[in-house]
């Protein structure tokens, strides 16, 4: 197998025998950790949702394939670029929202905004929107962003939104998550909040929305 076949195999498979070879050989090959992330491991994860999606994997096997997956973005994080000179871009509240607990893409979006300046209060998954709203009263942050991978996930961003701004809270919220869409961040959650709403397809995108609400 190829490095790329092996990274992406660890992930299918869940299992980190052999992982931290291969990752310290990638990041010798690729410009940044982000890229192993972004191409060999989410192409294997692609794969266990594909596979999860053809009942050919039980949820037993894919939270292995979460914990390799996790072992991995572990390991390349600190190689992964750090701004020092850069802190105090913002705080920004970060939770998968009530219901769902896939907490990967949250994860990474953290360490991301992290080591970019940002100052991130994570709170877990499954967070229902009265404690996200205990939480902005709590910490006041800058802006509140919201990850959530099951397509009842984008309606529970719908009804959070619509809770928050019953609650007279309207900095800006980021989502992402696999199940969302641009078009219906616009269309839908845009619709239920006073403040700007904004999807981010991936981390880094991310990641630039917030530098640009930084600015
Ligand atoms: Co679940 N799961 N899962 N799962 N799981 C999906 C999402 C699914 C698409 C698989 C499938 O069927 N093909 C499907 C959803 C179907 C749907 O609603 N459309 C699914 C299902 C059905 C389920 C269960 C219901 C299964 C069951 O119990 N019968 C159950 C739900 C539990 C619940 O939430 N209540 C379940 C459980 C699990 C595990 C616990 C086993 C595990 C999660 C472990 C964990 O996260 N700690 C798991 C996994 C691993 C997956 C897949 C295989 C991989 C998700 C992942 O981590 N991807 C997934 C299939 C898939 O996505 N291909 C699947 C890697 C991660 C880096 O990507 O999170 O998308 P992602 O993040 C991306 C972007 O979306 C974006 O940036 C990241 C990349 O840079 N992003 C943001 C995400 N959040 C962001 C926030 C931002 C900005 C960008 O700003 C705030």
């Amino acid at each position: 197998l190829t490095l790329e076949e092996r990274l992406a195999s660890y992930i299918v498979e869940g299992t980190k025998e052999g992982l931290f070879k291969d990752l310290d050989e990638a990041l010798a090959k690729y410009d940044t950790p982000l890229d192993i992330i972004n191409g060999p491991l989410m192409k294997g994860m692609d794969e266990v949702g594909r596979l999860f999606n053809d009942n050919e994997l039980i949820v037993a096997e894919v939270l292995q394939s979460a914990e390799a997956m996790k072992a991995a973005v572990a390991h390349l994080e600190p190689f992964m670029e750090k701004k020092k000179d850069d802190r105090g871009k913002g705080k920004i509240l970060l939770a998968t929202v009530k219901g769902d607990v896939h907490d990967i893409g949250k994860n990474l979006v953290e360490i991301i905004l992290k080591n970019n300046g940002f100052q991130i209060v994570n709170l877990g998954i499954k967070v229902t929107a009265n404690e996200l709203i205990e939480a902005v009263e709590r910490e006041d942050p800058d802006a509140i962003g919201l990850s959530g991978l099951l397509v009842k996930s984008t309606q529970q961003m719908v009804l959070t939104a619509n809770d928050l701004r019953e609650r007279g809270i309207s900095i800006p919220i980021l989502v992402g998550g696999a199940a969302l869409t641009r078009r219906f961040t616009e269309n839908k959650i845009s619709k239920e909040y006073e403040g700007l709403v904004l999807y981010a397809k991936d981390a880094m995108n991310g990641l630039d929305l917030a530098n640009k609400l930084a600015k």
